[in-house]
């Protein structure tokens, strides 16, 4: 017998569960127009930068049943990812996200488990798995399901796991039974983010303005870093995570366990000098799994250079 769908709504929570993911919630599809005008005005100050992909598609990333047609449930998840990590002042810095495998293909992978176990349940099931790089609003659609809130830094942050947590969605053709939350801000008075981003990035709206983020310019950016802020990246040299180290939520959280986060030992052991010498054959070989393969070869070596 087919199960009904509160009960359904909680066996799939649990097998997400089951399948590594933290936090788990479900949501009807329908269209954002609350967030329309918020990001039409960020692409139109060109707070995007460089990332072109981020103007295109504007009205799928309002409306997910673009994405999927006859959408009816968006399913969004949360993994940890966090890592104790202090590396010692020879060894350049990675931002918490990229120290083991890409984890685009690790969330992917058990979503579609998930979308398998769906289709076990109700034959026919049409879905699509999204992790980063589709235009869906994965940060407020995880509010909407009651993951967390979108904190002054613009990252979603829960009250147990905090904010080094990635985020991934299913959006299938399904009816289920949805979570109903009210959202709540638990940022408070704080503006520890705000006063610790070195280069102003962050804006009052909860919002990053990328032309200014150390994320954009060593990750996402192809060109030049402009010295005023080549200054502030240290020996950062992919991505940034002070406004997530100074994060009071972030105190409290416990290590990953999921194995292909486990840092790359290149990654722990490997010095600045030893970085600045690698031929693009060893990047590639070394982060054939890894999100560092975004920067590109060049991008990377820029960036050790830079500072
Ligand atoms: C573009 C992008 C970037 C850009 C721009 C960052 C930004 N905040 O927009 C750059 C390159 C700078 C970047 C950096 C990073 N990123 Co990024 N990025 C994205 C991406 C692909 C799109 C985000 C987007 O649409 N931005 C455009 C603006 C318009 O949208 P927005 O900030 O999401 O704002 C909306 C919400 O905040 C919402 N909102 C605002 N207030 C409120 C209030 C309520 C109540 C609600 C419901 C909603 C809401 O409305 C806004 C739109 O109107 C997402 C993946 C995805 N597809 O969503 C990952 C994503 C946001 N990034 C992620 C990560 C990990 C990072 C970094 C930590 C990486 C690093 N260590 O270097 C940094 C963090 C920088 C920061 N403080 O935000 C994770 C964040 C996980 C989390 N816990 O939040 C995501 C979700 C990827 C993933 N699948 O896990 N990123
Ligand atoms: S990631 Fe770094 S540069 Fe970007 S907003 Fe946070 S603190 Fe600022
Ligand atoms: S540092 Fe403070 S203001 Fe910033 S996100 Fe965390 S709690 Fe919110």
């Amino acid at each position: 017998m087919m199960a009904g769908k509160p009960e359904l709504s909680l066996k799939i929570k649990d097998k997400a569960a089951g399948l590594g993911f933290d936090l788990c919630g479900i949501v009807s599809v329908r269209p954002l127009h609350e967030h329309r005008e918020e990001i039409g005005k960020w692409l139109e100050k060109g707070y995007h930068a460089g990332m072109t992909y981020m103007s295109r598609h504007y009205e799928k990333r309002i409306d997910p049943s673009l994405l999927v047609p006859g959408a009816r449930s968006l399913i969004v998840v949360a993994m940890n990812y966090y890592h104790e990590y202090n590396p010692e002042d020879d060894k350049p810095v990675f931002s918490k996200y990229a120290l083991g495998q890409d984890y685009h293909k690790v969330l992917k992978d058990r979503l579609y488990s998930l979308l398998d176990f769906i289709r076990g349940k109700i034959p026919g099931t049409e879905g699509r798995t999204f992790v980063d790089t589709a235009p869906v609003l994965e940060k407020a659609w995880a509010a909407k399901a009651g993951l967390g809130w979108i904190g002054r830094n613009s990252m979603l942050i829960n009250r147990d796991k905090g904010s080094y947590i990635f985020l991934g969605v299913l959006l299938i053709n399904a009816p289920l039974e949805y979570d109903r939350h009210s959202l709540k801000d638990y940022c408070g008075s704080c503006r520890k983010c705000i006063d610790a981003c070195p280069t102003g990035a962050i804006m009052e709206n909860r919002m990053i303005d990328s032309n200014k983020c150390l994320s954009y310019l060593t990750i996402e950016n192809k060109g030049k870093i402009p010295q005023e802020y080549a200054e502030k990246t240290g020996n950062r040299i992919f991505g940034c995570d002070i406004c997530q180290e100074v994060c009071p939520w972030n105190n409290k959280v416990k290590e990953t366990t999921i194995k292909e986060f486990d840092p790359l030992p290149e990654i722990l052991n490997y010095t600045t000098e030893q970085w600045r010498n690698i031929s693009e054959e060893e990047y590639h070989s070394i982060f054939k799994d890894s999100a560092v393969l975004r920067a590109g070869y060049r991008g990377f070596m820029r960036n050790l250079i830079s500072g």
